[in-house]
């Protein structure tokens, strides 16, 4: 018999249906959250059962189990341990775990792809066209590469993986992998996808208008109390408001926070560390410590959210090298505006002390120090005409 203990989002039940697939009724899964799978593993452990083969993906253990699991291979226990995650890596001192975050060719790995490299060169799994589209489709939206590529399949696939129970999703999926030469999605299918996707629209337009931002140790993190779609609100969000480092997704009722980054020198994994969690160097995510909870969710409560940037202006246009004027939420004016191969900085009709190489070096430190937006076209003028009057006097 085989056991499979893995993870229960995407990637984790997708080597669920590659473990059906080459081990059929032979193998038992259990599907886990982040921390559920400690108490798995030590019920596992428990039963000494040493005629049962163990595989462990997309999750790791603690160290109490990482020990006993030792012992336990020691003793002559079958056992696998199969990752991608850079929080992991010290698995790999082990026989029997394997931790690898990218590929030879430099690309990313998810724990399915990894479990399909392994089952295959063990002669345990045939393969065939529609399984490795089936896995790269998982691989490329859990390690985001999607996004790049446009590939818009494997960002369907996750969310048909949320439309329907896990048991269905394993079920249809095994069918389809059985049955096909290609992986496609049915008519049926298609048809909600689209509408989903236009519910997670929504969701994140409401959601863009509650964000906050908050200074938390070194780093400017953009704090937003959301229970669904955290991965799309993290990277659309993080697009919006590129000054913030990272965007936090606080979820009050799984007492969890999930963190996201698209910058490439901001790594959330240490800033999950930070409060006992981990992940990899763009998305991570930790359970709600009482130190988590004063830094992100008491000291942001009474804040008032960020004010989006106008978008249908024709005149106070970002960069214009005449100006761009923002507001702080103290109600002061800010104009940017360029001085031979510099960028400076007005407040209120006075000139501040201050200069930046870019336009966009000036706006990250308005935006991070004085939270302000770009003002509507209206306002823009007002604030010239004023500037007109002063000079005037
Ligand atoms: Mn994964």
């Amino acid at each position: 018999m085989y056991k499979l203990l893995s993870h229960n989002d995407l990637d984790g039940v997708g080597c669920g249906i590659l473990a059906k697939l080459a081990f059929g009724k032979e193998v038992n899964i259990r599907y886990n959250s982040v921390g559920g799978l400690d108490k798995e593993v030590s019920w596992f452990l428990d039963q000494k059962d040493m005629d049962t083969f163990l595989f462990i993906t997309d999750l790791s253990v603690n160290e109490e189990n990482e020990k006993r699991l030792a012992e336990y291979f020691r003793s002559g226990g079958n056992l696998q341990l199969i990752d991608h995650h850079k929080t992991a890596l010290h698995f790999n001192e082990y026989e029997w775990g394997h931790v690898v975050v990218e590929n030879g060719e430099g690309k990313l790995n998810s724990a399915t792809s990894l479990l399909y490299e392994y089952l295959v060169k063990h002669n345990l799994l045939t393969p065939k066209p529609v399984i490795e589209e089936f896995v790269e489709l998982i691989r490329q939206y859990d390690t985001w590469e999607w996004e790049e590529n446009d590939n818009y399949e494997a960002h369907r696939l996750n969310s048909l993986f949320y439309l329907i129970s896990i048991d269905e999703f394993v079920e249809i999926m095994l069918e389809r992998l059985q049955d096909n030469e290609h992986f496609q999605f049915s008519d049926f299918e298609k048809k909600i996808l689209e509408l989903e996707d236009n519910k997670i629209e929504r969701y994140i337009r409401r959601k863009r208008r509650e964000l906050i931002q908050h200074k938390i140790d070194s780093y400017y993190a953009g704090v937003v109390f959301a229970e669904m779609y955290h991965s799309e609100l993290g990277n659309e969000l993080g697009k919006d408001y590129p000054h913030l480092d990272y965007i936090a997704i606080i979820n009050m009722g799984g007492r969890r926070i999930g963190f996201r980054t698209i910058h490439d020198d901001v790594d959330v994994s240490v800033v999950a560390q930070k409060y006992g969690g981990g992940g990899h160097s763009k998305a991570s995510g930790c359970t709600m410590s009482s130190e988590a909870f004063k830094q992100f969710v008491e000291e942001t409560f009474h804040l008032d959210p960020l004010r989006e940037d106008a978008r249908r202006n024709k005149f106070n246009l970002k960069g214009n090298p005449l100006g761009s004027l923002y507001r702080s939420n103290e109600g002061k004016n800010y104009l940017l505006f360029r001085k031979d191969e510099y960028w400076l900085l007005e407040e209120n009709h006075k000139e501040l002390t201050l200069s930046f190489p870019s336009f966009d070096d000036g706006e990250k430190f308005i935006k991070r120090n004085y939270q302000t937006w770009l003002i509507r076209d209206e306002e823009f003028v007002e604030y010239l005409m004023e500037g007109y009057k002063l000079s005037k006097k």
